[in-house]
């Protein structure tokens, strides 16, 4: 038989996550501190639990696991992201729409991850991935559209090296050693932060209507907005962190940690953007040094998947409404968990939740910005994105449940 390809699609997003993380840690000191942090309690955590503490993912995966979070323009733009990631095995789940959130944020997302149980061991790296509405009346008038339009339609976030080297590689499952190492460089660089300079009156305009807005469409590239490990105690990771001089957003988001109930679904905090030096295009044509405040550090702690049925109780009444044993999470159907003899193993949580979503959005924005719920909103859902993307949009819904059902088996 004939060998694949030296390079993995596997393989290639484990150095992908490896090298962005290595970006963001000279671009973001803060990050490098909040990953060490991670990794000493995690050790912690399992000296004092033992297997117990493998139980939603082995310490392998957990100390490689992060996530991203990218924002980009046009529908082009996010079929693009779509092949780069796909190179790597990372495919669209799930749809959220922030226009919905408070404050609303101008954009639909999906999430590029791993879809199978044994890639996401392998390494489960996942990019929330956001595109502009610019056509929604309730945030930009018809001359702002036309010239967003025009601004994101002269820029290429991607070069079509890149883009090529990600079909060879989608197509072929891998690449060659030498075919990898020129992709990761590439796709690495493409969401670095740019010393190009932002055009000030066209970056402030969009400012005052969102800074989501702004950190898109005001920039002529894309660039990480965060990178997030993951801790298994988040509340002992906060205390560590403001205890050395990090401040962090007011509150952990996603269900409460003392309820002494099994961890469920998602929960995220964040340190605040941090100033960082940008060059800009004064109106009178100077370029000079300022600073902007987009990029931060988040951590997350994952829990089991919540059912249909359990995220509708966990929406409408909260997490204390849950009974409080493993057991019964089970035998009401509000969880996830696969019987093995007689021992229940979680399906972890692998998307992410629009509620704490629009807090990290939130928690960052220098205002609520300026939109108008009396004019029209943009037609845009799970079906548009699909077709945006070219590709199938998975169901979170449906992956947990082709995975409890194949283990059941
Ligand atoms: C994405 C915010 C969502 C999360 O962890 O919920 C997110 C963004 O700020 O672009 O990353
Ligand atoms: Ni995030």
């Amino acid at each position: 038989g004939s060998l694949g390809p030296a390079v993995s699609s596997t393989e290639l997003r484990a150095r992908f996550a490896r090298a962005l993380s290595d970006l963001y840690g000279t671009e973001v000191p803060a990050y490098t501190t909040l990953v060490r942090t991670c990794e000493e309690i995690n050790a912690e955590v399992l000296r004092r639990l033992g297997p117990e503490a493998e139980r939603l993912g082995s310490i392998g995966r957990v100390t490689a696991e992060r996530h991203g979070a990218i924002r980009v323009g046009t529908a082009e733009e996010i079929a693009q992201v779509a092949r780069v990631f796909g190179a790597c095995g990372m495919h669209p789940v799930g749809f959220y729409d922030l226009r919905e959130a408070t404050p609303p944020i101008p954009v639909v997302s999906t999430a590029f991850r791993p879809v199978d149980r044994a890639e996401l061991a392998a390494n489960p790296f996942r990019v929330f991935t956001s595109v502009l509405v610019a056509d929604d009346r309730r945030f930009f008038d018809a001359d702002t559209q036309a010239r967003l339009e025009e601004f994101l339609a002269a820029r290429q976030l991607f070069p079509a090296e890149l883009l090529d080297l990600a079909d060879a590689a989608e197509a072929a499952g891998g690449l060659s050693e030498a075919d990898a190492a020129r992709f990761l460089e590439l796709a690495t660089a493409a969401f670095a932060l740019s010393a190009e300079p932002v055009d000030r009156a066209w970056y402030d305009h969009l400012e005052s209507i969102s800074s989501v807005a702004a950190d898109i469409g005001g920039v002529t590239s894309t660039h990480i907005n965060h990178l997030t490990p993951r801790v298994l105690d988040i509340d002992e990771l906060y205390r560590r962190m403001e205890a050395q001089g990090i401040a962090m957003i007011d509150r952990i988001q996603g269900p409460p940690g003392d309820t002494g109930r099994p961890d469920v679904l998602l929960r995220q905090t964040s340190f605040r953007a941090l100033a960082e030096p940008r060059r800009f295009r004064e109106v009178d044509g100077t370029v000079v040094t300022g600073e902007l405040r987009v990029r931060f550090g988040e951590v997350e702690a994952r829990g089991v998947a919540l059912t249909p049925a359990g995220r509708a109780l966990y929406d409408d009444q909260g997490l204390t409404a849950f009974p409080p044993t493993e057991a019964e999470l089970h035998a009401q159907d509000l969880a996830y968990y696969v019987e093995d003899g007689d021992v229940l193993r979680p399906i972890v949580y692998e998307d992410f939740l629009p509620r704490s979503a629009a807090g990290i959005f939130a928690s960052n924005l220098t205002s609520d910005g300026a939109s108008d719920a009396t004019q029209r909103a943009a037609a845009r859902d799970a079906t548009w994105l699909q077709d945006a993307l070219g590709r199938p949009l998975h169901d979170p819904y449906a992956l947990y449940d082709a995975e409890r059902a194949a283990a059941s088996r």
